[in-house]
């Protein structure tokens, strides 16, 4: 079966890591958000590419969900030390991938050609698309100091900040990557991953072309939850959605979806908010969401391919 997933960082790779063991590789793309990225130190970023393929080649560091298991910081030691930009961390062995990437950017190749060699390089069978490859930014307007990029809100400012908006910069104008529009107009389920709906899946949805792709195919989309028990598992998502007017809540979830998605998968705590997402023409689908072992997250993967309302 033809699966595209759409993704922000931790929360899609870890469900990418079931995916690609119950979904032949092949038949495997995951539209990856850019609006993470930045420039520093000179060098192309891309946290949510990298958290994916760090964590499907099973060399994420487990305690951090990013960069790299054993990573080292003597480069960042350095920086500190002339007084750089330390307040994002990049490890050493994570600076190769930075130094490829700007490197190979710099010789005229786009970004989803460099995601596809880094990659292979890795080892991963599936398809990993940004969703495009021209320059998208999320920003974030934070109530006491104005509008900054997603890192300095997420990293800088620890997420600790109320939020009163959140934009694109770049969603105008940019283009859809190649293959991406094609991915979601060829897939026989197109999964929305358990990322954080306001500043991970909404910068990829906001790349002209991609939202009214997969609207109208809504029957054969399944969202996963980020929100369990009204609580983000990691990030701000259930604050955002809160600061922004909307319900911190499964509903809330299945309201910001409501075009998009056919079928929610809730976690079993939020059982007793299936009727409320139904009331939406969502069909909700209460399993276990909380990826704790390989297990649980495969039985996920399964349940994302077997739910559907066409
Ligand atoms: N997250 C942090 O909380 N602090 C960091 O210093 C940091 C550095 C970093 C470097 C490379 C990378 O790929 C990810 C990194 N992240 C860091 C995570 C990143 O900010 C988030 O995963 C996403 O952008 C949100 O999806």
């Amino acid at each position: 079966m033809t699966v595209a997933v759409i993704c922000g960082g931790v929360g899609a790779a870890k469900l990418l890591t079931g995916l690609q063991r119950v979904v032949p590789p092949t038949e495997l793309v995951a539209i990856a958000n850019v609006g993470d990225d930045l420039e520093l130190h000179g060098l192309h970023v891309s946290p949510d590419l990298d958290t994916i393929t760090y964590t499907t080649a099973g060399a994420v560091s487990t305690e951090r969900g990013w960069g790299l298991e054993g990573e080292t910081w003597q480069a960042m030691e350095m920086v500190s030390l002339y007084g750089g930009v330390d307040w994002f961390s990049l490890g050493d062995r994570d600076l190769g991938t930075h130094l490829y990437r700007t490197h190979r950017l710099s010789q005229g190749a786009s970004l989803s050609e460099v995601t596809a060699q880094i990659v292979a390089a890795w080892g991963l069978g599936f398809q990993l698309l940004p969703a495009t490859d021209d320059r998208l930014r999320t920003m974030v307007t934070a109530v006491d100091e104005g509008e900054i990029t997603f890192q300095e809100y997420f990293v800088r400012r620890q997420h600790d900040v109320a939020v009163t908006a959140v934009r694109f910069d770049g969603a105008e104008t940019c283009k859809p990557a190649p293959g991406v529009i094609e991915a979601v107009e060829q897939a026989e389920r197109i999964v929305v991953a358990p990322s954080n709906p306001v500043v991970s899946i909404d910068p990829v949805l906001a790349v002209p072309g991609l939202r009214d792709a997969i609207a109208s195919r809504r029957d054969r989309v399944v969202a996963v939850s980020p929100i369990i028990g009204g609580k983000a598992l990691k990030g701000p998502a259930d604050r955002l959605l809160d600061e922004l007017g909307r319900e911190a809540s499964v509903v809330g979830v299945g309201q910001w979806y409501q075009d998009l998605v056919g079928t929610l998968l809730l976690d079993t705590v939020d059982a007793e908010h299936a009727p409320a997402v139904a009331d939406l023409g969502i069909t909700p689908v209460v399993t276990d969401t909380i990826m704790s072992d390989p297990v649980v997250t495969d039985e996920l993967a399964r349940r994302c391919l077997e739910t559907s309302t066409s």
